[in-house]
């Protein structure tokens, strides 16, 4: 029988603030506006909240979504262009979002990196 991957997307496989900020929507370039953002990544997605006590908030308010980003298909690269802060890496998707994310703390921000990447590279590509 075929194995089949059966990875539970409810599984939060990493969660902290990063400064993020979202340069492009479907395409269009936004105004550049960094700001903390708490995330909570899974195995298909990545939410982002404003503060850490959200994401049990919102299953409480089933009106409340936080923004998110869906990973299959997406790209991850670090970027030393499009910001003049280190540690820069800018997360693009399928459907034309585009975020930065930052972090001063060098370890930080590379566990990041990996554990997206990670994720991206588990998915199918679209
Ligand atoms: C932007 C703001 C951003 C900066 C961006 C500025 O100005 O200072 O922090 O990005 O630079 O345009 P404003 O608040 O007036 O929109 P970085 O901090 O990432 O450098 P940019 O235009 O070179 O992207």
């Amino acid at each position: 029988a075929d194995i089949i991957s059966t990875q539970d997307p409810t599984v939060v496989e990493k969660e902290g603030y990063l400064l993020k900020a979202k340069i492009a929507d479907g395409g269009k370039k936004l105004r550049k506006n960094w700001s903390t953002s708490w995330i909570v990544l899974t195995a298909r997605k990545m939410e982002f909240y404003k503060e850490s006590k959200q994401p049990a908030l919102a299953n409480l308010k089933p009106g409340y979504k936080p923004e998110c980003v869906d990973l299959c298909g997406a790209r991850i690269e670090w970027t030393s262009e499009k910001s003049s802060r280190k540690n820069v890496f800018q997360i693009t998707t399928v459907s034309g979002n585009e975020f930065l994310l930052q972090s001063d703390i060098d370890f930080l921000i590379l566990d990041w990196f990996h554990a997206i990447k990670n994720a991206i590279d588990r998915l199918p590509k679209e």
